[in-house]
């Protein structure tokens, strides 16, 4: 088995998070690696979504994916063994990450030879929303199980994502999931956001993701 890095980080309260944040975006458009901020609830499908993502887009670009947890490192192996560099951080407990954290995630990652990065973040839909990490892009994914309802409960997060994934659709038919309902109370929060429907387990729809990042990266 490959080596992997697994590090701990702390929150530094002194930095200006913006100035940080901004820092990271130069420093990553110099290197010409583009950064993607992934914001979701425990088992929605972060990780499995990469894992798609990496499959679909490694033949054509180097992949890299920092992985956030407060614990266990079982995520970054996951993605490594699809073929992504990756290292995995330790929050200690906290549920965010802030610009400074992510900045040590790139340090540790190392992203001269890389032309996409993943940020993993820490599972849930309150605490990661109110911090730039310095991301080119933010994404959210829902998952049908969780609900269409969620925009109303947690409006900040889908008003602030330039892309929300509807994960596994494939199993629509088993919920109450209503999907014009769900677009209707995001647009409302978002009118500009992208909403791509998709089965990061079967496969559907994750080439109008893919093509998405391709787009963006070309326009970077
Ligand atoms: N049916 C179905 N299950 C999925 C899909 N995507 C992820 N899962 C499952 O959902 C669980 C959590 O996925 P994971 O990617 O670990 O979520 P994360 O915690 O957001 O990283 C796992 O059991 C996955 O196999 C999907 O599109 N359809
Ligand atoms: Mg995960």
């Amino acid at each position: 088995m490959n080596e992997l890095k697994v590090f701990s980080i702390k929150k530094n309260i002194h930095e200006d998070n913006e100035k940080v944040a901004n820092e990271t975006r130069e420093a990553l458009k110099r290197h010409n690696a583009y950064l993607i901020n992934v914001m979701s609830s425990p088992g929605s499908g972060k990780t499995t979504t990469l894992v798609s993502t990496i499959n679909a887009l490694k033949e054509e670009m180097k992949i890299g994916v920092i992985e956030a947890d407060v614990d266990s490192d079982v995520d970054a192996r996951t993605v490594q063994n699809a073929g992504a560099k990756a290292v995995q951080m330790h929050t200690g407990g906290l549920c965010h990450l802030d610009a400074t954290m992510t900045q040590s995630g790139i340090n540790e990652l190392g992203v001269e030879d890389l032309d996409l990065v993943f940020l993993e973040n820490i599972g849930n839909l309150i605490c990661p929303v109110g911090y730039d990490t310095g991301a080119m892009k933010n994404v959210a994914i829902l998952s049908v199980p969780e609900g269409d309802d969620k925009p109303l409960k947690y409006p900040k997060i889908f008003g602030k994502v330039d892309v929300l994934i509807v994960n596994k659709i494939d199993v629509m038919e088993h919920f109450d999931f209503n999907i014009d309902l769900l677009e209707e109370r995001v647009r409302k929060l978002n009118k500009d956001i992208l909403i791509i429907p998709i089965s990061a387990k079967t496969g559907e729809g994750v080439d109008l993701w893919v093509n998405w990042i391709r787009e963006e990266m070309r326009g970077r």
